[in-house]
């Protein structure tokens, strides 16, 4: 990718593009296009083949999506399915018929069987059901990677998929009812701390294990297999080993400094019970991730407090 190459950021101001955005603007890419939902609706097929007959673009990284944690994923299974089908496709074809040099679409590793051996390799795909809590994402970023799959091997488009593990870091959403578990335990102590509330009540049993990667580390990898990779099969790219969801609450209230008592709330679901994934072939490709959980929450709470200042966090009402 030349720096003066255009390249269009999907989704620039969610947790993974604005982390992407970032990132590119600081290696000196400065011929970036985006575009924000009220400007161009991704389902729309027709804006979609506008806006990629105007701006032509050279490279296009689909980080946009219709996301959100455990709770979302199964209160509003229709627009997951739905919304994220129709960026992937409207994207995808549509970078197809502007002749995009490259396009690198995310996933998430939601899309292995639940009770697949661990660590996940990528040949796991679709080998047994999926988690029910979330298999209408499931099956939209299963459509992603299809996509990419299929138009290669059709009109050769240089289309690859990746699927990072649970992400957090800046710019992640914090509404307690829609967000993944660490930005809600980062609010959760904070709230609580705050308020001097002598207990945090947590979702399941805290017994699931979940991987965790910080969102700089996943734009370092999107652009390194931007750079390096143009394969059919998918990339994992996560961190190599998890934790107990009791075991990353307890550093997050170290973190915060919250001194109260943690609860559990078993009738809220607890998912998979595992989603760690195999970083084999990522690895081999030279690419590993760098940001430790420990300093990655830090780092994320100090954003957090920054940002609470100027009431610039999603999220928080
Ligand atoms: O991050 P999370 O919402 O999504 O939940 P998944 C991870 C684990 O944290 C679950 C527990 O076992 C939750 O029960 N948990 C405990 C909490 N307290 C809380 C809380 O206050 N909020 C939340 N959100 N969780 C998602 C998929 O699954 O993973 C998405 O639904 C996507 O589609 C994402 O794939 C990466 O890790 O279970």
């Amino acid at each position: 990718m030349q720096k003066n190459e255009k390249i269009y950021v999907a989704g620039h101001r969610g947790l993974v593009g604005s982390a992407i955005l970032r990132r590119l603007r600081a290696d000196g890419y400065e011929n970036l296009v985006t575009r924000t939902s009220a400007e161009l609706d991704l389902r729309e097929q027709q804006a979609v083949r506008d806006f990629f007959a105007e701006q032509k673009p050279d490279y296009v990284i689909l980080a946009a999506a219709k996301v959100g944690g455990i709770l979302a994923n199964d209160t509003y299974p229709a627009e997951f399915i739905y919304d994220n089908l129709m960026m992937e496709a409207n994207v995808v074809d549509a970078s197809h018929r502007h002749g995009v040099k490259k396009l690198l679409a995310l996933g998430s590793t939601c899309i292995y069987p639940r009770m697949a051996p661990q660590p996940l390799k990528e040949e796991y795909l679709l080998s047994g059901p999926l988690e029910s809590t979330n298999e209408w994402y499931a099956v939209a970023k299963i459509t992603g990677i299809k996509l990419c799959q299929a138009y290669r091997r059709q009109y050769g488009s240089d289309f690859i998929a990746a699927m990072p593990t649970n992400l957090y870091g800046p710019g992640d959403n914090f509404d307690l009812e829609k967000s993944h578990v660490l930005p809600a335990l980062i609010r959760k102590f904070h709230e609580a701390r705050q308020k001097g509330e002598p207990t945090v009540t947590l979702w399941g049993t805290g017994k699931p294990l979940r991987e965790f990667l910080h969102v700089d580390d996943l734009a370092d990898a999107v652009l390194f297999l931007l750079r390096e990779y143009s394969g059919e099969e998918i990339v994992n790219i996560g961190v190599g080993k998890d934790i107990s969801i009791a075991e990353l609450a307890a550093i997050v209230k170290e973190v915060v400094g919250f001194e109260g008592e943690i609860r559990y709330d078993p009738s809220k679901p607890d998912g998979t019970p595992r989603k760690l994934v195999d970083v084999t072939k990522i690895n081999g490709l030279g690419w590993s991730a760098k940001i430790g959980l420990r300093e990655g929450i830090e780092s994320t709470y100090q954003w957090f407090l920054d940002q609470v200042d100027k009431q610039q966090i999603r999220g928080l009402s």
